[in-house]
């Protein structure tokens, strides 16, 4: 046995000099080629704040060890990155730092891409996109006046959350559960400023239906679509309005609840609200006070349900009853009519407003037992949702839910009192943002507050980077020389939009810009060679907004003719998130104060999980909490860059992609970290034996059909691993598993110790298929045994492992032995062994016998499972 430390594993050295290797040579720059299949994978890009997190890590891993395995199976592929960089952070580092948004995000860059190329990743920095840079964002704004003169881009009021101390709009996660700024404490109101609009809702239909064409993303992300598109058939029905000649229309997806209705609510800004606010003063606050909160549909929904009469009556349109309205503060303006017909008996809504103020509940919908008879519903804790049968109802009592939704359309449509109609929970896509960091919106307004677009041929509309920046109000908003503009030809004064895009702009169609770096218009004809992306991988909180808004894209660049494909990506991998355990203490006040793991000296069972913590610095004791999501909050957070600088980025890469599935949460361990260490050091160690014994035996050709059975299982152990690890890595993004059948071929290959020349190339040839298995995930010490296994070949092309049909039907099966159905050893016999050769071979093991002997018991019966295990049962 050779020395360990004649040739210890030094993974800075080593990753360096690979590193060095792949920059010096352009190793990662792809080139359309329309002769090779392409493969485009991609990780979403990072927001630059400042360092890579775990997350990041994690993610882009998985993109590069994909992008690895693909091109090892002589594919085309295209790993680009980029840098999501417009957005809050910046402008409050700036106030805080004083120093100017875009520098802060620059510096942030450079190191992040620092720290990406340090791990190893092989992305092809030529197409890298910096999202606030002109050349990108100027064509999102060509884009965007294109589809304003096509009618897909509109202005048009809208509430937005108004913080009125800060004067200022806030996000909806700016607004605490109890309704107030979360910067400045005042109570949010809801209030109407004009905004830009993309039209998503004319795509609605094609995003819902496109979902089902996607068959390789996962059905958690397309259900979020499907509900957070919401399609809904209804009827829009009308009531008439007491001593008036208006009527009202609701919309609602349960005519079968018709009679079921007991009063009317509506939005607080609807205009029959409004108007009875009108000479009611009283009123008009009680109305005013229902709007506060957040506009967000999910506080709206937890909210208790709060009302108020307007004084008014509605007519029903089949019994004739007179129904009061009401403002309720859970309808919204902008759904359907921003009425709902209220029928407390089987909405849930409706039943806890009508409980709060005393108003009738009637029951209309009733199900059968199993006899076949109604069942009244029961009403005494909450409404009853289901779907049933139809009761109190008069003509149309017995029908069920189809029925009567046709039989009540039909009947008031001849009235002329409904109409059918489809709606979307899907709102257009309001892009302004009153912020300042963030891509200028390319409009003009004229004096009479008409929109007109910026001029083509003055795009872009650069964000001016060097300003003074307050914190009162966006920079833009106060320079003059940013807002004044006067028209060249007309000598007319116009004042420029001064809100910027959403940051969700720019993140929808990057992925396309990767495909044409350099092209002086938005996308040119290599975009169509690329597209769609292979595997796009990503968070799952990323389900709805940005993956909807980056299929929304697609079809809009597909309708300007940019790209010719429906969707963007075919395959969508969501990672699972990095969790870790959590350190804390009660405060007197009982709020916990964490520790970060650094703080802490932490005691391990042999399971490597946490025991016992204590401070490092004084000794006491902490609690461990639980495993959460690494966060600041938490302060669970492990920095990416010291694990690096301690392990290597190899080592880090392989606990990343061997703790857990891509798609699960993946507890992060030091212990588990340190595992991998080892895993690589026995490797760098063994392998460099191989190599030395190898020049002793003298170097002889591997041969196939010329093994020993001893030789035979090695190479069928080496030829189930490739086959696992292909299926594994290859279909299945299980990259987990992959790396176990390597760690176990690993064991087979240390316990074979034959010494000869024929044995030599054995081995030889399964350390040359090792490193192209781990290729994709450690690539750097494979770069460097690659050339010591004597390859002069480019590591990243050489071809990979591909399972030797015939090797994989082994003529050979383990038995296990067990005695009195305990696993006590194993045997290896010939396929063709008969039950008594199995038997035989079986009491004649020396370690069976060994037991049974120290057991001081008598065979007294054998059991054979063919293939699989031999059981003696003892007397
Ligand atoms: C009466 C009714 C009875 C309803 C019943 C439900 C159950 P989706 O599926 O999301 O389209 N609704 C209509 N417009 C609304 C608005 N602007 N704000 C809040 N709620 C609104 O839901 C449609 C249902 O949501 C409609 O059907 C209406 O309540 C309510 F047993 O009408 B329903």
């Amino acid at each position: 046995m050779s020395n360990e430390t004649d040739v210890s594993y030094d993974p800075a050295s080593i990753e360096t000099q690979a590193q060095n290797y792949w920059r010096d040579n352009a190793c990662f720059k792809a080139v359309e080629d329309d002769k090779r299949q392409k493969y485009f994978v991609m990780s979403m890009l990072p927001y630059p704040s400042g360092a890579l997190h775990m997350g990041h890590v994690r993610n882009y891993t998985i993109g590069d060890v994909v992008a690895r395995y693909q091109r090892m199976l002589g594919k085309n592929v295209m790993h680009p990155m980029g840098f999501d960089a417009f957005g809050l952070p910046a402008e409050n580092a700036a106030i805080k730092n004083k120093v100017p948004a875009a520098q802060w995000t620059y510096a942030n860059i450079d190191y992040m891409r620092q720290q990406l190329q340090r791990l190893g990743f092989g992305f092809d920095w030529s197409r890298e996109v910096i999202t606030c840079k002109p050349d990108y964002y100027r064509f999102e704004q060509e884009l965007f006046i294109k589809l304003f003169e096509k009618g897909l881009v509109y202005r048009k009021n809208s509430i937005v959350n108004w913080d009125p101390i800060e004067q200022t709009v806030l996000a909806n996660e700016q607004v605490s559960p109890d309704g107030r700024g979360w910067r400045s404490g005042a109570l949010v109101e809801k209030k109407e400023i004009p905004q830009w609009f993309f039209k998503i809702t004319a795509y609605a239909d094609e995003l819902l239906d496109g979902l089902d064409k996607l068959q390789s993303w996962p059905d958690s992300v397309k259900t979020m679509q499907r509900h957070w598109i919401g399609r809904s058939f209804g009827l829009e029905i009308d009531f008439r309005v007491e001593a008036s000649a208006e009527s009202l229309t609701v919309y609602t997806t349960r005519p079968d609840t018709l009679c079921g209705v007991t009063f009317i609510s509506v939005a607080s800004e609807h205009p029959l609200a409004k108007r009875a606010a009108q000479n009611n003063q009283a009123l008009a606050a009680q109305i005013a006070a229902l709007s506060q909160g957040s506009v967000a549909q999910a506080d709206i929904e937890k909210a208790e349900k709060l009302g108020v009469p307007l004084g008014i009556f509605a007519i029903h349109p089949i019994t004739g009853e007179k129904v009061p309205i009401w403002a309720a503060n859970f309808v919204l303006m902008n759904y359907g009519t921003g009425a709902v017909m209220a029928v407390p008996a089987h909405d849930q809504r409706d039943y806890q407003m009508a409980k709060k103020y005393g108003l009738p509940i009637k029951a209309v919908i009733a199900q059968r037992d199993a006899s076949g008879s109604l069942l009244p519903p029961d009403l005494s804790e909450s409404a009853m949702l289901e779907y049933g049968v139809c009761i109190n109802s008069s003509v149309f009592d017995g029908l069920e839910f189809q029925a009567a939704f046709d039989a009540i359309a039909a009947d008031l449509s001849a009235k002329g009192l409904a109409r059918k109609r489809t709606n979307f929970r899907l709102r257009d896509w309001g892009v302004s943002r009153q912020r300042y960091w963030g891509c200028p919106i390319p409009m003009l307004y004229k004096q009479d507050g008409t929109a007109v677009p910026v001029p083509l041929n003055e795009l872009p509309v650069v964000l001016p980077e060097d300003v003074a920046f307050t914190g009162v109000k966006s920079p833009i908003k106060t320079d003059p020389n940013f807002y004044q503009y006067i028209d060249k030809q007309s000598g007319e004064q116009l004042t420029r939009e001064t809100d910027t895009f959403d940051t969700f702009v720019e993140s929808s169609w990057y992925y396309a810009r990767y495909c044409s770096p350099g092209a002086t218009t938005m996308l040119d004809e290599r975009a169509n060679y690329w597209l769609p992306i292979d595997l796009y991988i990503g968070g799952i909180e990323h389900a709805v907004m940005h993956l909807l808004y980056f299929r929304f894209w697609h079809k809009l660049m597909r309708d300007m003719g940019y790209v010719t494909s429906d969707e963007p990506s075919t395959r969508l991998l969501c990672q699972g998130m990095v969790v870790a355990d959590t350190f804390y203490r009660r405060n007197d006040d009982g709020q916990k104060h964490y520790f970060a793991p650094s703080e802490v000296t932490i005691e391990r069972d042999s399971k490597g999980r946490s025991v016992r913590a204590t401070v490092t610095a004084d000794g006491s004791e902490v609690t461990i909490g639980a495993v959460e999501k690494m966060s600041k909050s938490t302060l669970n957070g492990v920095d990416p860059q010291s694990m690096i600088d301690k392990y290597g980025a190899d080592t880090v890469r392989l606990f990343s992609m061997f703790a857990a599935p891509p798609d699960q949460s993946l507890e992060w361990s030091e212990s588990g970290v340190e595992g991998m260490s080892r895993f690589l050091k026995r490797i760098w160690r063994l392998s460099h034996e191989h190599i030395a014994q190898r020049a002793e035996h003298g170097v002889v050709g591997f041969d196939a059909s010329a093994l020993n059975p001893e030789q035979k299982r090695l190479y069928a152990d080496l030829h189930t691993c490739i086959d696992k690890v292909t299926r594994d890595v290859g279909e299945r993004l299980n990259f987990n598993t992959a790396i176990a059948a390597i760690m176990e071929f690993l064991n087979a290959l240390a316990k074979f110790s034959e010494q000869s020349a024929q044995a030599s190339a054995l081995r030889h040839e399964a350390w040359d298929t090792m490193v192209r298995l781990l290729a994709p995930i450690t690539p750097h010490i494979c770069f460097a045994l690659w050339q010591k296994l004597g390859n002069h070949s480019e590591l990243l092309d050489a071809p990979y492992p591909k399972a030797d049909a015939a090797a994989l039907q082994r003529d050979e099966v383990t038995y296990v032995i067990q005695v009195n159905g305990k696993l006590r050893s194993q045997i290896t016999l010939a396929k063709s062994a008969s039950k008594a050769d199995v038997e035989a071979a079986a009491r004649a093991d020396a370690a069976t016998q060994r037991f049974i002997d120290s057991a001081g018991g008598v065979i007294k019966n054998v059991i054979v499972v063919p293939n699989k295990l031999v059981n003696l049962v003892l007397a």
